[in-house]
């Protein structure tokens, strides 16, 4: 049996709150979010980093994050949103399947893009 947390979720031995799911691949909120809304969207298979998705499974990633992104946008009455997508320790990633943060933003959330902007 699998160690990895994601592939316990995709297994449903542990919860999560559903946001979206096709063959592929299953978006839930993220049990730390940044802000109000903050989604993860993963492969079932797993996949440690973006490197070792095969084209299926980053087709069928392709295909869903538009999608996902905009029905979490419009739900949370969004005014922008961050897409973000962490590989290896030196950027961020800690758990180690792969996974896509989609992070609804407003104007006061307090969260900050780690690059000049707004
Ligand atoms: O992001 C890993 C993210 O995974 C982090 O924002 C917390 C989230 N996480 C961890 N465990 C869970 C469960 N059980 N449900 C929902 N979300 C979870 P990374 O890019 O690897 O730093």
């Amino acid at each position: 049996m699998s160690e990895c947390i994601f592939c316990k979720i995709v297994a449903g031995q542990i919860p999560c709150a559903k946001v979206y799911e096709d063959d592929h691949v299953l978006a839930f909120l993220d049990i730390n979010p940044l802000m109000p809304g903050h989604t993860l969207l993963i492969t079932k298979k797993h996949a440690e980093t973006i490197f070792d998705l095969s084209a299926e499974e980053a087709a069928a990633c392709g295909a869903a994050l538009p999608k996902v992104a905009s029905a979490v946008f419009k739900a949370m009455g969004a005014e922008g949103m961050n897409i973000l997508q962490n590989n290896y320790e030196i950027s961020g990633q800690e758990i180690f399947h792969v996974h896509f943060h989609l992070m609804p933003r407003k104007t006061g959330d307090g969260f900050k893009v780690p690059w000049p902007a707004k």
